[in-house]
């Protein structure tokens, strides 16, 4: 096989012609689906006449094609394995194809797909490729006309984009539906579901008055799964209106939930596809963490409307144009009704463990890339949660209010076209009056910058000098690094008042919380009029997604954690004081001694578990220890035994000198009240799990007793799967397993509950947890064609239960490797993502590098699909 080759943003060029109205027929047949598409061609202005018409096609057989009605010879067009071309066409023309597809052999889930006997389509990035002959790229935009033909009995409902202008019965007991997308689109954007489906109505008045009815589908067994869905999107159809003047533009709003879907959801015009574990909610079934990620896809997906839909992408390499911006937006969303601190301690905690790991890894790449070789490895951490952050400090740079109108220009100037990053960079720019050209090096240089502070107290002067140098270590093709445009939010506490201290920072009064901006590489600030010693707090509410070091001492810490006034750098403080305590454990491990805690955290500990919150999900995120994978990210070469020893041994040493305060916090959150997905609930039931936590590493009778009987009580799910967790962990097998047991049986017909009962088995720290996995992989409720089980069994293992998959023998690898052969044939979606903890071989000892670039090369060795061969590529460069 030739070897897949990069395309580069350098080449960027207008399509030659462009579509201006699609019209689909689509006649569904599991095994033959015909599909007549007409397409409205003409030159693009841009370009020069007399070339030849390009389009796409992937596992298609062409029946038929003709140009203004006229059958085409064979020598006219040529076929190839990705696309058709046809040698000569007029300056505006009809294009008619019709071929013949197999939905129910589509295991990779892109393109026409059959789940659970339902059809239905996921065309981002390059999809719509497999449906028919097209210019698939995102800056083609055409309105779409949709004919849907189908069994009447098996398929009642049929469902596109836009809103239904026809339908009618046909001969031999099959039915049509015909559907009118108005608002031009990319085909990347294209839906269709076809199926015993059953609806969920509601309405919403827009702010102008318009009514839209809102409708989700589903199958008829998780009808009683759709309200928090539902609630979540007139939410955020209200948020977006109050808070950025966005109006819905159809009279109809369609999610329709689907079991087997590579990603969470997708924002397709007028008819969202989800993932079903990203819409339906119960409190039996779901988690108070499963509520949360479904009100925030549920919102991202509609924010799409407009920062994705009205205004798209010219390219793939602009994909963070939208992603980054509708992160952002979904993550102020979840923070305006939720706890906004929390949000932000769970949306940084998540982003420094896994989306710096990424930038620190053999597939590190700039949030705006410059070449790929298959853009489906792309919807990455860097993409979207980096990009957020970036939109994030754009918007902090000019100010909310500012930043407001640079996104009404944003939405005004480009409405209906597809743009790039400069587009919306530059609206800001001009609304602001701020040169932002240098912020734009965020967007192409990778990595993850490092800042290393000191700062000193003179006191004779009542000077507070802080130097900042920055650097951002080589990535792969990215040697070269270049000084980036850093905002970093600051307060110096005064030591004796526990106060901010005004800042004062040349001449200029800044207030006591206050925004500098490194721009060289070092760089020194001199705050005057510093009346006390102070601690400074730094990167408050992390304001860059940046490395950021300074000598704390550990008194230091203490003495944030109970007086910064930011929330999250308390938070943090209390992190980086636990971070310490657990460096030298892990180098006790190391050295065969003797393990000694810290008592300045029991201290610390002892000082917030006495505290009255004023916030508790706070507290609870305050009490909850760095992860192994955050406290890997610290070392520089991870010993994940040393780690989940070190980890253990200060949970255990907490419990112990602690254990009556938690057995308090336990209690005192325990309200026996109707079960509902609201803060405050949520608040007390994550103190009291993480209370539940700690009492369980002790394992004595008492705490078993607590688990087991939350575990029988059954309140909801949250305190369910928590409780059964702490069983299955433990080492009391007599009672994890009849609990595990009675958990399967009880919801094996529930696919979404199974997915979690595979979880908490493949995330035990015993080691018999790998034959686990293998014997889990023959339950009748796996499969490897379905990725949220995929997800559930062999990503949670591989990328949660570090001391297994990591385990000596290579066993863990080999498991995975496995998977991932498979994988490749059946979806080389999954499979590629699947991969990335064996890409990070450079962060462990010899040994296991060896036995991790071992199976690496054993993959290479397959004939592999793009996606697999690009990541494995990079992978042993
Ligand atoms: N645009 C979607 C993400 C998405 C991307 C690719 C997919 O299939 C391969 C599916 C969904 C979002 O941001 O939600
Ligand atoms: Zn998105």
């Amino acid at each position: 096989m030739s070897e897949p080759q990069p395309i580069h943003l350098s080449d960027y060029r207008p399509p030659a012609y462009r579509v201006t109205r699609t019209e689909l027929t689509f006649d569904l047949d599991p095994a033959a689906t015909r599909v007549k598409a007409r397409l409205h061609l003409e030159r693009h202005p841009e370009r020069e006449p007399g070339l030849p018409l390009e389009l796409d096609g992937e596992q298609l057989a062409l029946k038929a094609i003709a140009i203004d009605g006229q059958p085409l010879d064979a020598d006219e067009y040529r076929l190839t394995a990705n696309g058709l071309t046809v040698h000569r066409v007029p300056e505006a023309f009809l294009l008619d194809t019709e071929v013949e597809i197999a939905p129910k052999e589509n295991t990779a889930l892109e393109g026409l797909y059959q789940s659970n006997g339902m059809y239905c389509t996921q065309c981002e990035a390059e999809g719509f490729r497999r449906i028919t002959f097209y210019p698939d790229r995102p800056d083609v935009m055409a309105t779409f006309s949709t004919t849907l033909i189908g069994d009447a009995a098996s398929l009642p409902v049929l469902l596109s984009n836009g809103n239904p202008v026809e339908s009618g019965d046909l001969p031999g007991d099959r039915h049509f539906v015909t559907w009118e997308d108005p608002h031009p689109k990319p085909c990347y954007l294209f839906a269709l579901v076809a199926g015993d489906l059953k609806r969920v109505e509601d309405r919403f008045t827009t702010m102008s008055g318009r009514e839209v009815a809102l409708q989700i589908w589903v199958e008829e067994e998780n009808l009683g799964k759709t309200d928090h869905a539902m609630a979540s999107l007139k939410r955020a159809m209200a948020w977006d209106e109050q808070t950025y003047g966005r109006e819905y533009d159809l009279d109809l709003f369609m999610i329709v939930a689907v079991n087997d879907f590579n990603m969470g959801a997708m924002e397709n015009k007028g008819l969202n596809i989800f993932n079903s574990a990203a819409v339906l909610t119960h409190p039996h079934t779901a988690t108070d963490a499963a509520f949360q990620r479904v009100e925030g896809i549920v919102a991202h997906e509609y924010f799409h409307n407009w920062s994705g839909n009205r205004v798209t992408c010219r390219d793939w390499f602009q994909l963070s144009l939208k992603e980054g911006f509708t992160v952002f937006r979904d993550q102020c969303f979840s923070a305006d009704i939720n706890s906004a601190p929390v949000k932000r301690i769970e949306d940084v905690s998540f982003f420094r463990t896994a989306q710096f790991a990424e930038d620190a890894g053999p597939t590190a790449h700039p949030v705006r890339p410059d070449h790929y070789i298959e853009i489906g490895n792309f919807y990455t951490l860097t993409i979207y949660e980096k990009g957020a952050e970036i939109v994030r400090m754009l918007c902090n740079l000019v100010g909310w209010e500012t930043f407001r109108r640079g996104s009404d220009l944003y939405f005004e100037r480009f409405d209906g076209q597809a743009v790039t990053i400069e587009d919306f960079v530059g609206c800001m720019g001009e609304v602001s009056g701020q040169d932002l050209s240098r912020f734009m090096l965020w967007y192409s240089q990778a990595g993850t910058p490092e800042i290393d502070a000191h700062g000193e107290y003179d006191y004779t002067h009542c000077e507070y000098r802080l130097v900042l140098r920055q650097r951002t270590p080589a990535t792969p093709d990215q040697v070269e690094k270049h000084a980036l445009h850093i905002p970093i939010r600051l307060g110096l506490v005064g030591t004796k008042s526990g106060r901010d201290l005004p800042l004062t920072l040349d001449g200029e009064a800044l207030g006591s919380d206050a925004v500098i901006h490194l721009r060289e590489e070092e760089q020194e600030f001199v705050f005057t009029d510093v009346a006390e010693a102070p601690v400074p707090s730094l990167l408050r509410g992390f304001s860059a997604p940046v490395k950021l070091r300074f000598p704390y001492g550990r008194e230091d810490l203490a003495f944030l954690l109970q007086h910064d006034s930011d929330g999250f750098n308390r938070w943090d403080a209390g992190q980086r004081l636990a971070l310490l305590a657990l460096d030298d454990l892990i180098a006790a491990h190391r050295n065969g001694v003797e393990k000694v805690m810290d008592p300045r955290v029991v201290e610390a500990f002892r000082g917030l578990l006495a505290s009255d919150p004023d916030d508790k999900a706070v507290l609870a995120e305050m009490l909850t220890l760095p992860s192994e994978a955050y406290i890997a990210e610290q070392q520089p070469l991870v010993d994940v035994d040393a780690i989940h020893a070190a980890r253990d041994f200060v949970k255990q040493s907490l419990a112990a000198a602690l254990r009556d305060d938690f057995l308090r916090l336990y209690e005192a959150n325990r309200a026996d009240v109707a079960y509902a997905p609201e803060p405050e609930q949520i608040a007390a039931r994550s103190l009291k799990n993480v209370a539940l936590s700690y009492l369980m590493a002790l394992e004595d009778e008492q705490a078993i007793e607590l688990a087991r009987d939350q575990f029988t009580a059954d309140h909801n799910m949250t305190d369910v799967r928590h409780a059964l967790t702490l069983l299955v962990h433990s080492r009391r097998d007599d009672i994890a397993e009849p609990a595990l047991k009675a958990f399967g049986e009880k919801w094996a017909h529930d696919p979404l509950v199974m997915d979690q009962w595979f979880s908490i088995q493949v995330t035990r720290p015993q080691p018999d947890v790998l034959e686990r996995v293998k014997f889990l992989m023959a339950h009748p409720a796996f499969s490897l064609k379905n990725p949220n089980k995929v997800r559930a069994l062999i990503g949670t293992f591989a990328g949660q239960n570090r001391v297994n998959f990591h385990r000596l023998d290579g066993e863990g690898y080999r498991l995975l490797a496995d998977v991932v052969i498979e994988l490749n044939r059946l979806n080389p979606e999954i499979a590629a993502r699947l991969i990335t903890p064996l890409t990070r071989w450079q962060r462990f000892d010899e040994t296991r590098q060896a036995l991790m670039k071992g199976e690496l090369e054993r993959i290479r060795a397959e004939e592999l699909s793009p996606n697999v061969y690009e990541v494995v590529e990079k992978a042993l460069a």
